[in-house]
């Protein structure tokens, strides 16, 4: 073995202030780093996930048919759905030689019911099942996160109807209860119905009603240099007044998605027009990354956090010195087992208790019993005493009677004697006195 001391000059000197930085000789190679990442990127392929608030009838199946340049399915649906449902479907699309997985949620029946208090729940569950079932699979011991279907929510495409006036109080809800959880892009949907100047009105109206309830949409990223101006203008017209269509015409001499009307038309891809282009550009071209990104280091990361402390899992102790992962896991597991312990006993003292009482009721029922055998018993005996004396009585009388009838028997049979002796004499005297 080679002394320690014999390393020491090879190893880069770590001051107090961090590492020492060493000027290179030559080309080494590791400047390809950027150029591995995206390899590795588009070999293993993109997923991105978008879920459309909005109600029934908006405009939202068009507008990300509209955004995608496909035809993705979906019915239209009825205004007489019980509750809101959500419903996903999943696409693989490609782009020069870029895959992206995009699965597609989109509310149906939101706003459709009398009550409409309760819509934003199944929203929220929705979003959180999805943070749920990442944190699962984070939480495993075999992770498999490089080929997990990543299914929570990057943008949620906020579809406001274009009323003129303000939010409604259900979108004002519903954008307040998903703000910490999903990237909010509010959009003034079929944005063709309202005319130029109401249009400014409506979205200075929408902005300022979102600022006074507090609600947080997603900001464009200033922070990066390249895309900072074109970010910070466009938070400005936010919110994106947009209209969809699959419909072609022929625009001067290119086929142009549009609507047409018997007035006019109206022209998907015209920024004049609507700001359509403004949006795709925003949420596809330059910031679908920036949202993937935010989705799991802010919301993802807020409700990790949420989940872990819910959990009784803390990073420092009242102290606010460091606690690890392993030290609350056996702090909670000494509780635990504290606490069944204590249910143990609690159960033990209570079963003790039952027993107890459960032998004090069957000796007070075998006491009622004994008395009730007893005054049975009794009462038996009296019984039987006077049925013998009544038939004691009853066997005397019947011996009285037998001797009376006897001698009566007697007494008839001497009479009949007496009598027959009697009719022979009368006899004897009658011939006699015929014969004088
Ligand atoms: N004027 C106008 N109509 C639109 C626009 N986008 C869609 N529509 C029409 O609105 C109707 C409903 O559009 P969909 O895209 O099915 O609406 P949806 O929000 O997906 O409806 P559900 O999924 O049934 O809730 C269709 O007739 C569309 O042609 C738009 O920007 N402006
Ligand atoms: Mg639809």
């Amino acid at each position: 073995m080679f002394p320690n001391y014999m390393f020491h000059d090879a190893l880069p000197a770590v001051s107090g202030e961090g590492s020492r930085s060493l000027p290179l000789s030559g080309h080494v190679g590791f400047d390809s780093l950027p150029d591995q990442l995206v390899n590795k990127s588009i070999s293993h392929g993109f997923c991105f996930n978008i879920l459309c608030v909005g109600e029934t009838g908006l405009g939202k199946s068009t507008l990300m048919d509209t955004l995608f340049n496909t035809k993705f399915e979906g019915d239209p649906v009825s205004h007489s759905q019980p509750g809101v449902q959500l419903r996903s479907s999943t696409y693989d699309l490609t782009e020069s030689s870029v895959h992206l997985k995009m699965t597609i949620i989109s509310t149906a029946g939101f706003g459709d019911q009398i009550n409409k208090e309760e819509s934003y729940k199944p929203i929220v569950e929705f979003i959180d099942t999805q943070f749920e079932s990442y944190l699962q699979e984070e939480l495993k011991i075999k992770r498999v996160l490089h080929n997990y279907h990543d299914s929570r929510i990057h943008a949620c495409l906020y579809f406001i109807a274009p009323t003129g006036h303000s939010l409604k109080s259900i979108d004002l809800v519903t954008m307040k209860k998903l703000d910490s959880k999903v990237n909010i892009i509010p959009i003034i949907a079929k944005s063709d119905a309202i005319s130029k100047s109401e249009l400014t009105k409506f979205k200075i109206k929408i902005t300022s009603e979102l600022v006074s309830n507090g609600v947080q949409i997603y900001q464009f990223p200033t922070d990066d240099e390249t895309v900072a101006e074109i970010n910070g203008t466009m938070n400005a017209h936010l919110p994106f007044a947009v209209v969809g269509s699959t419909e072609e015409a022929k625009i001067g001499n290119k086929m142009m998605r549009v609507r047409q009307y018997p007035w006019g038309t109206v022209q998907v891809e015209n920024e004049s027009h609507c700001d359509f282009v403004k949006l795709r550009e925003m949420l596809v071209r330059v910031n679908m990354e920036d949202l993937r990104e935010q989705t799991h280091t802010r919301h993802y990361e807020l409700y990790r956090r949420c989940k872990l402390e819910e959990m009784g899992f803390k990073d420092t102790d009242p102290d606010s010195k460091p606690f690890s992962l392993q030290e609350t896991y056996e702090t909670k597991r000494n509780e635990f087992l504290g606490e069944l312990q204590k249910k143990e006993e609690e159960m033990r003292q209570m079963f003790v208790q039952r027993v107890k009482e459960k032998e004090a009721e069957l000796k007070e029922a075998e006491k009622e019993l004994h008395e009730k055998f007893d005054r049975l018993k009794k009462l038996h005996q009296d019984e039987k005493k006077k049925l013998e004396d009544k038939k004691k009585g009853l066997d005397d009388e019947s011996g009285e009677f037998k001797k009376r009838r006897t001698a009566t028997e007697l007494l008839q049979s001497q009479a009949q004697q007496a009598g027959g002796s009697q009719t022979l004499k009368r006899e004897k005297e009658r011939k006699n006195s015929g014969f004088l």
